[in-house]
């Protein structure tokens, strides 16, 4: 056991899924301490012993070192169940983790659209990547910044099948998305109800750290969902206890009694075994859209296709990457439906299939290597001098999976 007393989260300040977990960890009031990183620590701190070059990442006061936000979430719960973000309601609880990662995943695409294809916006993200990230450029500033913009370009623009035909259908996902949301949030402090579920952190990724500011989706925003805008701040600004103070010490005197991780004094408003109206029309969207492109991915994985062509709602998307993660937390989706109780899986299944959300399966899982299983703990691996430097100009970016 190390000295430190607290969870070091390092990230970097324009990136998604780090709002995502600094705003998890305020919220479950988990003693931390932020460490900004720059390429130097992405390279010598962050690619040895995680064995990608990724943010967020956790290092625990126990010298472990946490990846994904996702299963992290999870670790965190089992340990401090003091402001659940998972109701303890089954059917409820399923369909917080399918907005989870159709919110993490499906909105990563509009959220790099805007935040590199418009000029605008690039040049102000160009310019921040720079000076946050790279604080000694090798080369000229001028030149280092033009990489930088022309390597998110080609991996997430370019290589996440944005072209002339897709573009109006990622821009009308990102603006389909803050309509419904907006519908919920005019009349609800939080997606379920009176305090912020998984749910909510989903979405929080993208709103927070990319359309809630970046110029050009921010305008959108403020024009056409106000009350997402609202609910971007509510969020960063909230905390377990004093959201349900009363709820949360009934929880901390029946914890002291009997097993950490008992969800059962803690309510959202949404009535048990009900979700919100508003979620009808985001479970149809990602059944039309996440779930047939996740299905289209495993069928090219488990034909050892790195590639895959899929058409989304009558729009082509070519070339785009299978991307293991993803088809991971696609079985984690799998498992945690094998392992409700008959009654809440009969429920569950009902609503999948009314809202045409049943290619969960479809396609089946894809190649995944074991590794995944033991997320969120990673695996450090050294790194020679040679490989930094590779690193350096390539990162790891998301097609690349865990290796065996
Ligand atoms: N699945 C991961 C995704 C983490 C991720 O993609 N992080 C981005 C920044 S938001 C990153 O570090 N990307 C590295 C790259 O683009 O090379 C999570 O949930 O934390």
């Amino acid at each position: 056991m190390s000295a430190r007393a607290k969870f070091r989260l390092y990230y970097m300040d324009i990136s998604y899924f780090s709002g995502k977990m600094q705003a998890y960890l305020r919220y479950k009031q988990i003693p931390h301490e932020l460490v900004h990183i720059d390429w130097r620590m992405m390279t010598n701190v962050i690619l040895p012993n995680t064995g990608m070059m990724q943010v967020p990442v956790v290092e625990t006061p126990d010298g472990e070192w946490l990846r994904d936000t996702t299963p992290m979430i999870d670790w965190f719960e089992a340990r401090y169940p003091a402001g659940p973000v998972l109701p303890a309601d089954e059917y409820q609880a399923f369909f917080c983790r399918l907005l989870e990662d159709y919110a993490d995943e499906w909105m990563w695409r509009p959220a790099l659209h805007y935040r590199w294809s418009f000029k605008k916006d690039r040049e102000l993200y160009g310019r921040r990547f720079l000076e946050d990230f790279i604080f000694h450029p090798p080369g000229t500033r001028w030149l280092t910044k033009r990489f930088l913009i022309y390597r998110q370009m080609k991996t997430y623009i370019k290589g996440d099948g944005i072209r002339r035909n897709t573009r109006a259908h990622v821009e009308g996902e990102y603006r389909q998305t803050l309509q419904r949301l907006e519908a919920i949030l005019r009349d609800s402090k939080f997606l379920l109800g009176d305090r912020p579920s998984l749910a909510d952190f989903g979405f929080f990724a993208s709103m927070f750290r990319h359309f809630s500011i970046d110029p050009t989706p921010a305008r959108i925003m403020r024009e056409e969902a106000p009350a997402v805008y609202a609910w971007v701040a509510r969020m960063w600004e909230a905390r377990h206890s004093t959201v349900d103070p009363a709820g949360d010490r009934k929880l901390q005197t029946k914890i002291s009694k009997k097993l950490p991780g008992n969800r059962q004094n803690v309510k959202w408003s949404a009535k048990s075994g009900r979700l919100p109206e508003g979620w009808q029309p985001i479970l149809r969207a990602i059944g039309a859209t996440y779930l047939p492109y996740l299905s289209a991915m495993a069928h090219a994985s488990a034909a050892g296709r790195r590639k895959f062509n899929v058409t989304i709602e009558d729009v082509e998307y070519r070339n785009l990457p299978v991307i293991p993660y993803r088809l991971w937390c696609r079985k984690r989706l799998q498992d945690h439906f094998e392992g409700l109780s008959e009654g809440a899986r009969r429920k569950v299944t009902a609503t999948l299939r009314e809202s045409g959300c049943d290619q969960l399966w479809e396609g089946g899982q894809g190649l995944l290597s074991a590794q995944y299983d033991s997320l969120p703990r990673c695996e450090g691996r050294p790194v020679g001098f040679f490989s930094r430097v590779y690193r350096y100009f390539e990162g790891t970016a998301w097609h690349r999976g865990i290796r065996r």
